[in-house]
């Protein structure tokens, strides 16, 4: 017999009742509107046909223009941008969904011709991040960048703040704070990037500093009710890498245990690919924390329910397949069929495989 899946069980995120326990990953997907970063009047669609998820995370969003590290990002950092924000949380709303938005800052992982006055991109160390970022459409090497000063940490921390009130200003529920993948956050935390010899490097106390400096910010703003933080403990993304992340993560989630965020969103293993890349003891990180814990990457209905079922898990982060099924949520329920991801209409490009994905109840093409 089946195990019964908990995935359509609500689930109580502090304040917040969430219809389910599925949550629509932060996804990329370059189409706001240069040079004002808003995000595109299609989000609005996209959004709201996605609002069965129990909560919906919106694609990581810059907290200033030094924060942007691809083409046609939306940001959170202008009136303007909160205004075209504004109405997709009214949209989700409408619809009786939850919307969180994933405040970010790529520190390194960027380009000089997105930066203020085409200066270097801001690093914990000045040490490039072999890879690639897309601007003036095409993929280019991430540039050069230069490593922060001391004095200049408080405006990143502020950056974040100033992020959070206008989230708030924008009538999303929270924020999720982007502590993953190879941005800032990460970059600042891990050993690969930062060489620092001040407070902000060295010991794992210290690289761990400005993640929780960015989260207590955070708290102060929005409540700790309202906060969430993605994590990626071993991803490589973003040519990232820790030589003992296992302790490094401990302390982090510790701290953010005291802190009494929401909830910890856990890559576990590398960012889109294997689940297995590293070693890494996530119940360890799930122990140590009070609040939910959102598992992501590459999950599907069976290996959520048995997630679920061993209480691994509170919430089920699903990307690619919320980019396809927009009603991925009613589709599982009923043990429909689900449509297959188009790549090629990831990242830029207009309503193309991101408002036109067939739903059951619309099957030509989603509204
Ligand atoms: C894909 C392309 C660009 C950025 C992440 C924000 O990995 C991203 C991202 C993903 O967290």
């Amino acid at each position: 017999m089946s195990t019964p899946t908990r995935l359509f069980e609500p689930f109580k995120l502090g304040p917040i009742t969430l219809a389910n326990r599925f949550v629509m990953a932060p996804l990329t997907r370059n189409r706001a509107i240069p040079p004002s970063m808003v995000p595109n009047p299609l989000a609005i669609d996209y959004y709201g046909q996605r609002a069965s998820a129990g909560l919906l995370i919106t694609e990581a969003s810059q907290v200033s223009q030094q924060g942007q590290g691809y083409q046609d990002t939306p940001g959170i950092y202008s009136k303007e941008q909160v205004e075209g924000w504004r109405k997709v949380t009214d949209r989700v709303h409408e619809r009786g969904g939850k919307i969180f938005i994933q405040i970010w800052h790529v520190g390194r992982v960027s380009h000089i011709a997105l930066q203020p006055g085409g200066g270097k991109p801001v690093a914990p160390s000045a040490i490039r991040a072999k890879g690639k970022t897309f601007v003036n459409g095409t993929f280019t090497d991430i540039s050069e960048p230069r490593a922060l000063e001391l004095s200049e940490i408080p405006g990143i921390i502020d950056d974040f703040r100033r992020g959070t009130v206008n989230a708030l200003a924008a009538g999303f529920d929270g924020v999720e704070i982007h502590g993953a993948n190879g941005y800032l956050l990460d970059q600042f935390a891990k050993d690969g990037a930062n060489k620092r010899d001040d407070l902000y490097g060295g010991a794992i106390p210290n690289r761990a500093r400005l993640m929780l400096e960015v989260a207590e910010a955070v708290v102060r703003e929005a409540g700790a009710e309202r906060t969430g933080i993605r994590i990626s403990p071993v991803t490589p993304a973003n040519d990232i890498s820790d030589s003992n992340p296992q302790p490094l993560f401990e302390h982090i989630v510790d701290h953010l245990n005291a802190l009494k965020l929401s909830y910890i969103h856990v890559i576990e293993g590398a960012t889109g690919g294997p689940r297995d890349n590293a070693p890494f003891d996530y119940a360890s990180l799930r122990k140590r924390f009070d609040g939910a814990y959102i598992a992501n990457n590459g999950y599907d209905f069976e290996l959520a329910t048995k997630v679920l079922a061993e209480g691994a898990a509170d919430l089920i982060a699903f990307g690619k397949p919320f980019i396809s099924n927009p009603d991925l949520v009613e589709r599982l329920k009923k043990g429909a069929p689900l449509n297959e991801w188009d790549k090629a209409t990831f990242y830029g490009g207009g309503a193309k495989g991101y408002t036109d994905y067939p739903t059951l109840e619309a099957p030509q093409a989603a509204e």
